[in-house]
């Protein structure tokens, strides 16, 4: 298949392109670099260095002979975004080019906007390139566990079938997110909910939970296909920090008392659902959710599991939670979508967790542990607001 991938400069969407193109698919790839911009506006940077997009591609087709080609620019610029399409002419999109931490997404008003118009601008310009150049185009977008929040009630795969004062609906699903970033996920997936039930489309969304882990069999080929790592308060996710931290002899950061759970996923997972989906498409006018997570556990429980695999000493400081979320929730998620299209998951191992200690251990001169402590609160964004 022809598959342009969106957002490949970045954590996932590089080994997802280099994935694609190891099992045969025609690769391109877009980004405009501005998560690089953020490291340098926050003074932060990935654990593991990494290479220009420029030197990556280069390397990819040295050691395998597979070309990817590359497009340099900015989904909320139509045009760019237009003029790619009718270039490449994919037969799948896998859109990942968003501004994804929600931190960022909290720090103040303008922060906020930034995120919301750059996520869902791009989407929409994305939805309607394809419309109105080839309507066949399957779009596959990474959607977020988030979007659900921690409801009462059992997350189901995007939709929810409801009965109420004795009549029956199929609905899309509730969502009560915990961030401005989150909430532009919500927003991008009305959009193509939307898009599929007015011009028939056909999308699938991936409600990915917080992905863990740094190298996937293509990214360890070479040092110059490293996928970045980040582990600073903004853009580090929580299992990749309590790897660093106990590394580093840092206490590990839990937020609150821990209880708050949450959907994980290895990197090497991700890839092979973004394979999974573009190969099995969804229908023209169908608006497909998948729950694109492997197992759900609570923040305290992950600090354990990595404390208890760290070969020395490690503590937990239970920091006050920056982030207004819920504690001793109910949380249970479906997640069959994948695993009946083929997914074999990768749950969390020993293994992973010692080789991302070794990967930290190899570069523990990068770190800079000031990044480590939480800085943004997200009762503090709006001026006035009581602490
Ligand atoms: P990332 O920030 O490392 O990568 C995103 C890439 O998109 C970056 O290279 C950035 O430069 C690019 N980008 C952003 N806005 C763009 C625009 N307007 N035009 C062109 N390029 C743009 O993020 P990631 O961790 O690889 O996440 C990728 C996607 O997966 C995001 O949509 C995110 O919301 C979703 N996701 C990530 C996780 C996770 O744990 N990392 C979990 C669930 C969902
Ligand atoms: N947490 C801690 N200590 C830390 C860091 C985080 O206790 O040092 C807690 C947070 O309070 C939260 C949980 O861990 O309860 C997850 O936080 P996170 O920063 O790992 O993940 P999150 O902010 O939700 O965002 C990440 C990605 C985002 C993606 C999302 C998937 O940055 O792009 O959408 O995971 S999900 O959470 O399922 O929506």
């Amino acid at each position: 298949m022809r598959i342009l991938v969106l957002g490949a400069d970045g954590y996932l969407g590089w080994p997802t392109a280099l994935h694609l193109s190891q099992a045969g698919h025609d690769v391109a790839v877009a980004d405009n670099f501005v998560r690089r911009q953020y490291d340098f506006e926050l003074g932060i940077d990935s654990l593991v260095p990494i290479e220009s997009l420029q030197t990556r591609v280069a390397a990819w087709r040295e050691l395998t002979g597979k070309p990817i080609e590359t497009f340099v620019g900015d989904l909320t610029d139509a045009d760019f975004t237009y003029q790619m399409i009718r270039d490449f002419r994919p037969e799948a999109v896998v859109h990942f080019a968003e501004q994804r931490a929600a931190p960022y997404s909290m720090i103040d008003r303008k922060h906020a906007v930034y995120t919301q118009v750059n996520n869902v601008v791009g989407t929409l310009n994305v939805l309607y390139a394809i419309a109105e150049i080839d309507p066949d185009i399957h779009l596959v977008k990474l959607g977020t566990m988030g979007e659900y929040g921690t409801p009462n009630i059992d997350i189901e795969e995007g939709w929810l079938e409801l009965e109420y004062k004795g009549r029956k609906d199929r609905v899309l699903y509730p969502k009560r997110p915990g961030s401005f970033y989150h909430l532009s996920k919500v927003h991008d997936s009305h959009n193509m909910e939307f898009a599929c039930r007015i011009w028939g489309l056909r999308a699938t969304d991936l409600n990915q939970g917080v992905v863990y882990g740094q190298q996937t069999p293509e990214t360890a080929l070479d040092d110059r296909l490293a996928t970045r790592f980040d582990y600073d308060s903004v853009f580090g996710t929580v299992l990749n920090r309590f790897v660093v931290q106990a590394v580093l002899g840092h206490p590990l950061t839990v937020y609150g008392n821990g209880s708050q759970t949450r959907g994980i996923i290895d990197i090497r997972d991700t890839v092979r659902c973004i394979q999974l989906a573009c190969e099995n498409p969804a229908d023209p006018g169908e608006f497909r959710v998948f729950n694109q997570m492997t197992e759900s556990m609570s923040v305290a429980g992950i600090a354990e599991v990595v404390a208890e695999h760290f070969p020395g000493e490690s503590t937990v400081d239970h920091l006050a939670n920056p982030r207004v979320e819920r504690e001793n929730h109910y949380y249970n998620v479906t997640h069959t979508g994948l695993v009946e299209l083929g997914l074999t998951p990768h749950l969390l191992s020993d293994t992973l967790i010692t080789s991302l200690f070794d990967i930290t251990k190899r570069y523990a001169e990068r770190v800079d542990l000031g990044a480590m402590q939480p800085s943004i609160d997200w009762r503090g964004a709006r001026a006035g607001a009581p602490r």
